[in-house]
């Protein structure tokens, strides 16, 4: 694909982001993987062109219940801008979004350059924290339907994230029960044990990604495991809670039908 096409398909998702207009999902067969990760690359530096800083990136499809839901097989990343940042216990306002849905995250914040093959241990040593997190996305392409290039291009659906309390990364996380609610109602129950068998190799995977890229993990830098469950439909008025087994938790509103308040 050329560089003319590549920044064309950039500026059809970044306008659709911008917007919260829903577009058509690209042709399929018109975009490599590769191809896609060119545009999801010349996307996100439209952002950033318009003042954005990026602050990490995200893992998606890194479960079961993630797949099956969106009917993708492969691992994707994508970009994290400070504008994509929710306030924990703050309001979003859905107009600002196509369609967008809700899931239960874990998120690490590094404190050591990571990047390329490492282990499990080595990923471990190079986190500072972790938070329960929730990510939003809100897929750029109408009906929430896409083929893997489409979802890639259009930076893996990424749109917001709330994150907790940070807390320092000698807990084990293996294994914890995560649970998240909607108006006071469970909606969704999982374990971090979803994400990957053990949420750590999210982060194998991401410097493994980003290294392919030509790029490193860096201190400060957020990395978002990926959903533990299914994603929820965000609805006008919502309460929106997370809690995770030890670490607490992160909560957010939804703006009434009439907008924020
Ligand atoms: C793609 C993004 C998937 C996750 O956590 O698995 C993702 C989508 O479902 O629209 O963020
Ligand atoms: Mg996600």
């Amino acid at each position: 694909m050329s560089e003319t096409d590549i920044q064309t398909l950039a500026e059809r998702v970044d306008d659709a982001a911008r917007q919260a207009r829903a577009i058509d999902q690209f042709a399929t067969g018109s975009l490599t993987v590769g191809d896609a990760y060119a545009v999801q690359t010349a996307s996100v530096a439209r952002r950033v062109q318009r003042g954005e800083t990026p602050i990490g990136i995200k893992l998606g499809f890194t479960s079961r219940a993630k797949m099956v839901q969106m009917g993708v097989e492969d691992l994707i990343w994508g970009r994290l801008t400070d504008a994509m940042l929710v306030e924990e216990g703050g309001e979003i306002d859905l107009a600002a979004y196509v369609h967008p849905r809700v899931e239960p995250e874990l998120a690490f914040l590094i404190d050591k350059p990571l990047a390329g093959r490492v282990t499990l241990p080595q990923a471990q040593a190079a986190i500072g924290a972790v938070a329960p997190a929730m990510e939003i996305i809100d897929s750029r392409y109408r009906d929430f339907k896409f083929d893997l290039p489409s979802v890639i291009a259009d930076n893996a659906s990424s749109s917001g994230l709330v994150i907790g309390a940070w807390r320092r990364a000698d807990l084990d996380i293996a294994n914890l029960g995560m649970v998240m609610s909607l108006d006071g109602e469970v909606r969704q129950v999982g374990s971090s044990a979803a994400i990957l068998g053990h949420p750590l190799r999210a982060l194998v995977a991401a410097a493994r990604l980003v290294a392919e890229a030509g790029m490193s993990l860096q201190p400060g830098d957020v990395v978002l495991a990926g959903a533990a469950t299914a994603a929820e439909a965000l609805r006008p008025g919502q309460h929106v809670d997370l809690r995770v087994q030890y670490l607490g938790g992160a909560e957010f509103h939804v703006a009434g039908p009439g907008g924020a308040s």
